[in-house]
């Protein structure tokens, strides 16, 4: 092979691990945080520019309507959800929902309200500008996903969600 074609190999194999890189994906299993819980669900997150796209599906979660949904600062679980720590809150803002409030008035991990159908599914697409996967001042892997009893009210310190119901480890997953 001929130095060009060696070259372009290079570039070639560079650029896919620079894409594989940018692109990392991660997933949280939810579970119920009680014995006999019969919640579930999955949220999968995908670093893009500019932020983390999340996109969560959830069923089994009692009762019908909104439930606070945020990622709290420590990857477990136990405890009825509480071993998770507070809202995962690198910047020391106030709680908000970070999509509209922006870094300086919301946790980097306030994604609002989950919102619950009569048969006990829901889904929400959000969005986490400026966080990641890993890397950078906002790295969210190995942290947990909580799904509260109560709706987020956007009240000071987190938003008066109650109980932790539902709860998932964030992990990165191999590039598809
Ligand atoms: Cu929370």
């Amino acid at each position: 092979m001929n130095t060009m074609g060696k070259i372009s190999i290079l570039t070639a194999l560079v650029v896919s691990f620079a894409a594989a890189a940018f692109a990392a994906q991660g997933i949280a299993e939810i579970k119920g945080t009680a014995p006999d819980s019969p919640i579930t669900g999955t949220v999968k997150f995908q670093e893009v520019d500019g932020g983390l796209k999340v996109e969560a599906q959830v069923q089994g979660v009692p009762p019908a309507g909104k439930h606070g949904f945020h990622i709290h600062e420590f990857g477990a679980c136990t405890n009825q959800g509480k071993d998770a720590g507070g809202h995962y809150n690198p910047m020391g803002s106030p709680h908000g929902m970070l999509e509209h409030d922006g870094a300086d008035k919301a946790h980097a991990g306030d994604l609002g309200n989950i919102e619950i159908k009569d048969d006990g599914t829901g889904t929400l697409s959000g969005m986490l500008p400026g966080v990641t996967l890993s890397g950078g001042d906002e790295a969210v892997a190995g942290r947990a996903v909580i799904l509260h009893e109560k709706a987020d009210d956007f009240g000071q310190p987190t938003g008066n969600a109650g109980g932790r119901i539902g709860c998932g480890v964030i992990v990165i997953t191999p590039d598809e």
